[in-house]
């Protein structure tokens, strides 16, 4: 029987949204399949197996591949996902199609942006590490092409909100839908936490790594950076909560089980996000010891919707469980959908962020980060929420996204399958060891597989755990190369499902519904928390950055690598 198959041009005729945004996934999959590259060489290195010089002549050091590891997985891998399944997420949710013209804008903005970056970074003119301070000075067209990526996600943020308020006005008087309350959210909350690097970009690295300045204050620039560089962590972790609260239930065989309390938690995350830069810089001189402690306590505020999220999934999962026949204690966990890739992956990102969720908390009280902060535990801990969490969970989504958008079937889902458990095993092995590594004062960001001799054995007393990072080291490297197989092979397939075999969009019912509640007409006024985000912000940080910006002391670049 001959079945129609679509071609391209049908395949995107009815919603040309779908060809952006598998653009920005796609572009966003390249980078992460070039940064997880370095993976394993990083954490060789923490094992003290020393891989780096087989990468001679053409990476230099450790230090390039940690930056090229850093930049292209958790800010370039990262943004371009979340900006193409978010829009699509919201276009389909809200039934609207976004500004097409702008959202192709926003695509060629990211694609200059990443060049431009790139092109210092593979020479080694840019190993600045993703969080580039001064005085470490790259080259200039690597501040711009960040900032352009930054742009990008600024006209992301447009398209998300001018979608939200054209709903609005179509619709008046009835409560947003729940993906898009929770897509707009994200947004809105990227587009005050970028300001941070906005004014550090605009106004401090474009023109002194262009030598229109003599130099500039490292506090000043850090703080400005951690003004984004904390809710950038919440801007990769909402989007898998867009996926778990609005689709996960779904693809689970359940609901949701309160749409209401997931719209709380997305405004605790819009409001709370930013004022919490400082639990970043609780070691940094110059910012009195009141200020961060305002930000530890508002941190800890952050964590409340997090845990609300753990509550409200784990029960979702558990009717769904039950729905699908298990009984008992925990024959629910069993009766979940463990042959699905697409739900295992975000299941098993969730349960990995359990332990980063702890660690998080240790590292946001005053005292206890200064025995963890700049060691190796701190990578030990953000490769729970971001690199198994959110990662998993992208592919999780990818698993389902790039059939239903192209019409192929996903490559080899047991490979699939296999990929996800691999990879949240080697993360967590990698994790334990990390964490206890940065318990004997091992470094974060150190090359001490190739000591010199008199420094040589100085981490004896990590040995053990080393064996931990070589044991995930091979495992992690299997994992990427099945996860990225199943990847490439759904793109480059020249199958195509039958219509009635492609993957609809799961969007998940919830038990308890935002109708006729009065908390959800107040929670729905998106600007209004938006403005008590602002303000809050301002309070928490006006006081130190313009003491700051009063008492600057510029320092001269260097270049150390
Ligand atoms: Fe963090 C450092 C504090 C969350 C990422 N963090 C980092 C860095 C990164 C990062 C990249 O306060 C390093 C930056 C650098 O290079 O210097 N973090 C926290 C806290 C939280 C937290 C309090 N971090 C994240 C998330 C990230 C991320 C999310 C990425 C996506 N972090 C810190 C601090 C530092 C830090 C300090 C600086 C340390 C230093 O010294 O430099 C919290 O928001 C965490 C709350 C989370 C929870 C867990 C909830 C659990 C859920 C899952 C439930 C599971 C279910 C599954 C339902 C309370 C929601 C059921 C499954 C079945 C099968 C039934
Ligand atoms: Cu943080």
């Amino acid at each position: 029987m001959a079945v129609r198959s679509a071609s391209p041009e049908d395949i995107y005729a009815t919603h040309p949204e779908k060809k952006v945004s598998l653009y920005f996934m796609v572009l966003g999959f390249i980078a992460l399949t070039i940064g997880v590259i370095f993976g394993p060489f990083q954490i060789f290195n923490y094992a003290n197996i020393d891989l780096y010089p087989a990468l001679q002549p053409i990476f230099k050091s450790y230090y390039q591949g940690l930056t090229l590891h850093g930049v292209l997985n958790a800010i370039v891998f990262t943004q371009f996902f979340i900006q193409g399944s978010l829009l699509y997420l919201q276009a389909r949710d809200s039934n609207l199609r976004p500004l097409m013209p702008v959202a192709w804008t926003a695509w060629w903005i990211a694609l200059i942006g990443l060049a431009l970056a790139a092109w210092p970074l593979l020479l080694n003119n840019a190993t600045v590490l993703y969080t580039f301070y001064p005085p470490l000075k790259g080259h200039w067209a690597f501040y711009v092409g960040a900032a352009l990526i930054i742009v990008s996600s600024l006209v992301s943020v447009f398209l998300s909100v001018e979608m939200w308020v054209r709903w609005k006005k179509q619709n008046p008087g009835k409560p947003t839908p729940l993906v898009t309350f929770m897509t707009t959210a994200t947004w809105m909350m990227w587009g005050l936490a970028a300001m941070g690097l906005v004014v550090e970009a605009v106004f401090f690295l474009i023109p002194w790594s262009l030598g229109w300045m003599k130099g500039v204050d490292p506090l000043l620039a850090r703080s400005l950076f951690w003004w984004s560089g904390h809710p950038i962590v919440y801007f990769w972790l909402l989007p898998a909560y867009v996926s778990w609260y609005g689709l996960l239930p779904r693809q689970a065989g359940g609901k949701l089980i309160s749409d209401p309390l997931a719209r709380m938690a997305f405004l605790g995350f819009l409001v709370f996000s930013t004022p919490v830069g400082f639990h970043h810089q609780f070691a940094d001189p110059g910012i009195s010891a009141f200020w961060k402690g305002v930000h530890t306590v508002l941190t800890m505020m952050v964590a409340v919707p997090s845990l609300m999220t753990a509550f409200t999934i784990a029960a979702s999962l558990e009717l769904a469980g039950r729905a699908n026949g298990g009984k008992g204690a925990l024959g629910w966990v069993k009766a979940l959908p463990w042959n699905n890739p697409s739900v295992v992956a975000q299941l098993l990102g969730a349960i990995a962020f359990i332990f980063g969720g702890a660690g998080g908390i240790v590292n946001a009280s005053f005292t206890l980060d200064y025995v963890v902060h700049n060691t190796v535990w701190i990578p030990g801990h953000f490769h729970l929420p971001v690199a198994t969490a959110s990662t998993l969970t992208f592919f999780g989504i990818a698993f389902w996204l790039i059939p239903h958008i192209t019409h192929k079937p996903l490559a080899a889902p047991r490979t699939a399958l296999a990929g996800v458990w691999l990879w949240f095993v080697g993360m967590l092995f990698m994790a334990f060891g990390m964490h206890l590594m940065g318990l004997q004062g091992v470094p974060r960001r150190a090359h001490i597989s190739a000591m010199n001799a008199i420094n040589d054995g100085v981490y004896a007393s990590s040995a053990g755990y080393m064996v931990f990072n070589a044991i995930a080291g091979v495992i992690l490297t299997i994992a990427a190369v099945q996860l990225f197989y199943v990847l490439y092979a759904t793109l480059f397939s020249r199958r195509r499902l039958p219509a009635d075999q492609v993957p609809e969009v799961p969007l998940a019912e919830a038990i308890s519904g935002p109708e006729g509640k009065n908390g959800v007409k107040v929670m729905d006024r998106l600007f209004f928390w938006w403005g008590a985000a602002v303000v809050l912000v301002l309070i928490v940080y006006m006081p130190t950055l313009v003491q700051l910006f009063l008492h600057m002391v510029p320092a001269p670049g260097m270049r150390l690598w």
